[in-house]
């Protein structure tokens, strides 16, 4: 692989944000996946090579990691963010269509539910993972969602909750879509779902973590 792409994919592994971060401590001074991404497009790679080749490789590295228990959420967050300086130069590109995602993923924290550290690092892990993420936020009603489905038509939709209360909520939300949207996918998460629970509210898929849901949106398009 190229040099600054491997050095891009490392920072973000190890959550380099930028020169100026002083984590992780073997790497203080140096550049960050911030500079090496803008190093990388003005010397001539493409976006999409970044993506697929540093960024996506690496947070996927950082998934596994994650699921085995290997790292834990500070180290998580620090790549998740280190992801997001480099996403912020290759951005432009993908929103001016000239790079191509694989999708769309709508994510929220269903209604009543303030929780969203959990909700933002499966984002971010799906935004590394080369989908176009719109995120609703916090305590997100039915209407919200279904707005934003209607709005992104074919994209797969996220549904986190952390209360046991507001899964209740969740049910009532993955109802009223599925009332409309026959078809469309819907994953749900957060510390008290279940897989049961996801098949009992009629949801298509449950995970317990990022990285199952980053591989969930990837099988439905491979
Ligand atoms: Co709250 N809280 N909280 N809280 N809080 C819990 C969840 C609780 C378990 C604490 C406890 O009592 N032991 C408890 C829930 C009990 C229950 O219902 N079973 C609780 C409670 C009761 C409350 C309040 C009601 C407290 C009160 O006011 N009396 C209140 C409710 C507010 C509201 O939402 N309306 C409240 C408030 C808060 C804060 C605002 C202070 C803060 C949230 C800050 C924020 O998120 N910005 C907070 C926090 C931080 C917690 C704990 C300590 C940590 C949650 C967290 O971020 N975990 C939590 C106790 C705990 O878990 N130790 C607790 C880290 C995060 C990475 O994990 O969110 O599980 P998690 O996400 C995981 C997976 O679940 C999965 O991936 C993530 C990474 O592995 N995942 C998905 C999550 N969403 C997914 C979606 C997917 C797929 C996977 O697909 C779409």
């Amino acid at each position: 692989m190229n040099d600054i792409l491997t050095r891009i994919s490392r920072c973000v592994e190890f959550g380099k944000i930028d020169k100026t971060s002083p984590y992780p401590p073997d790497m203080k001074g140096q550049d960050g996946a911030d500079e090496l991404a803008k190093q990388a497009l003005d010397s001539g790679i493409k976006p999409d090579q970044i993506l697929e080749n540093a960024l996506i490789p690496a947070m996927a590295i950082v998934g596994h990691k994650f699921s085995r228990k290997e790292i834990y959420v500070p180290q998580m967050l620090m790549a998740a963010k280190s992801m997001s300086s480099a996403m912020k130069h290759l951005k432009p590109f993908f929103q001016s269509g000239e790079t191509k995602r694989k999708g769309k993923f709508i994510v929220g924290t269903v209604a009543g539910d303030l929780h969203d550290i959990g909700k933002n690092l499966v984002a971010m892990m799906i935004e590394g993972g080369g989908w176009e993420v719109i995120d609703l936020g916090v305590d997100v009603g039915t209407d919200k969602f279904m707005k934003a489905i209607e709005e992104n038509p074919g994209a797969v939709v996220g549904l986190s909750a952390l209360l046991t209360t507001t899964m209740e909520n969740m049910k009532k939300t993955v109802a009223a879509i599925r009332e409309k949207h026959q078809g469309l996918r819907i994953l749900v998460g957060g510390a008290p779902v279940t897989m049961e629970y996801c098949e009992k509210i009629g949801a298509d898929f449950y995970s317990p973590d990022p990285q199952g849901a980053v591989n969930y949106l990837n099988q439905i398009v491979s």
